[in-house]
């Protein structure tokens, strides 16, 4: 299919590379990925021609921002972050769009630099890597399901953008069930238990209650979630401390959309198009970190209709980012 659009693709420049998780490879293997991640003028375009993405809305790869646990320099680095992918997507608008980056380590700040970056910037919405990093020396992640994001949330809902929940590791203190199992670390496994688990921290909060129109997008075919709802819903019922307005199946489908990115299934994508609906998938490449012709070959011939191709190619993503 040509002219898709592939919304969770990844950059970073030369001054940001501090930012960037190393999964376990190599330093040659890590140099090389990095070059892939700065590169917006010669391979990263020939991959997108000859796979038919029209568009790559990009954003900074994991950890990012998320990962600076002081909150002054975590919104500093977030505006260097911003500054530098408009200029990518100024010298090319006809092949690339942005996503923000924000510290969520400062609320208020990253409620105000979601706003420049929307109005000022012409970023598509904002996308996260996960929990934040906390100051105090306690080692815990921030959660944006805690009160102090409200005003964020309330921000975000008024911006009418976009929140992209991309994955990041567990916080160091809680990954002993991988001991001496590094290889279910990251994509393989556990960046999805992680990001999973936060989006229901979301859900079950009632944040979607507070804030009906507010939009939140997954990658990786939703991270099990539309397969886990059934389980949640029959055991979130039975508990009396549970007062939501929407349990998770329904706010999946009315608040939630999901992309394709690094999860080629074509069985679980037919049970995420039942679950959610042709109207809410999106494609992605997750580039540089997957193959992209893994991703565009099976998405090109995935057993679908036509009509939902060219809604998950392109059109669903165009409708959501106002491309
Ligand atoms: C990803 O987006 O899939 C990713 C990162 C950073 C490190 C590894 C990884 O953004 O898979
Ligand atoms: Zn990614």
């Amino acid at each position: 299919m040509d002219g898709k659009i592939a919304i969770e693709e990844h950059f970073v420049t030369p001054e940001l590379e501090d930012l960037v998780l190393n999964p376990g490879w190599s330093p040659e293997a890590f140099r090389a990925v990095l070059d892939r991640l700065e590169d917006f003028e010669g391979e990263r375009l020939r991959i997108m021609d000859r796979h038919g993405i029209e568009t790559a809305v990009l954003s900074l790869a994991s950890d990012g921002i998320q990962g600076i646990a002081e909150p002054a320099e975590a919104s500093a680095r977030s505006r260097q972050a911003n500054d530098a992918l408009a200029s990518i997507v100024a010298a090319r608008p006809d092949r690339f769009a942005g996503f923000a980056a924000v510290a969520l380590q400062d609320p208020a700040a990253a409620a105000a630099e979601a706003e420049r970056a929307v109005h000022e910037l012409g970023f598509r919405g904002v996308l996260v890597n996960g929990y934040s990093n906390a100051a105090d020396p306690s080692g815990a992640g921030l959660y944006y399901d805690d009160e102090r994001f409200l005003p964020f949330w309330e921000a975000i809902e008024r911006l009418r953008v976009p929140f992209c929940l991309h994955p990041r590791n567990p916080l160091e203190s809680q990954r002993a069930i991988y001991d001496g199992r590094p290889e279910l670390l990251g994509p393989t496994w556990a960046f999805g238990v992680e990001t999973a688990s936060h989006a229901l921290r979301l859900i079950v909060s009632g944040l979607f209650d507070r804030f009906p129109s507010l939009t939140v997008i997954l990658g990786h075919l939703g991270e099990g979630l539309p397969f886990a709802t059934n389980r949640l819903e029959q055991r979130l019922r039975r508990r009396a401390d549970v007062t939501l307005e929407r349990l998770p199946a329904q706010v999946l489908r009315e608040n939630f959309h999901v992309s394709v990115s690094g999860n080629y299934h074509t069985a679980s994508l037919i049970g995420v198009l039942l679950e959610l609906g042709a109207d809410r998938v999106m494609f992605a490449a997750d580039h540089p970190f997957e193959d992209v012709a893994d991703g565009a070959d099976w998405f090109d011939s995935v057993p679908i209709a036509e009509a939902d191709r060219e809604k998950i190619g392109r059109l669903n993503a165009q409708r959501l980012l106002r491309l």
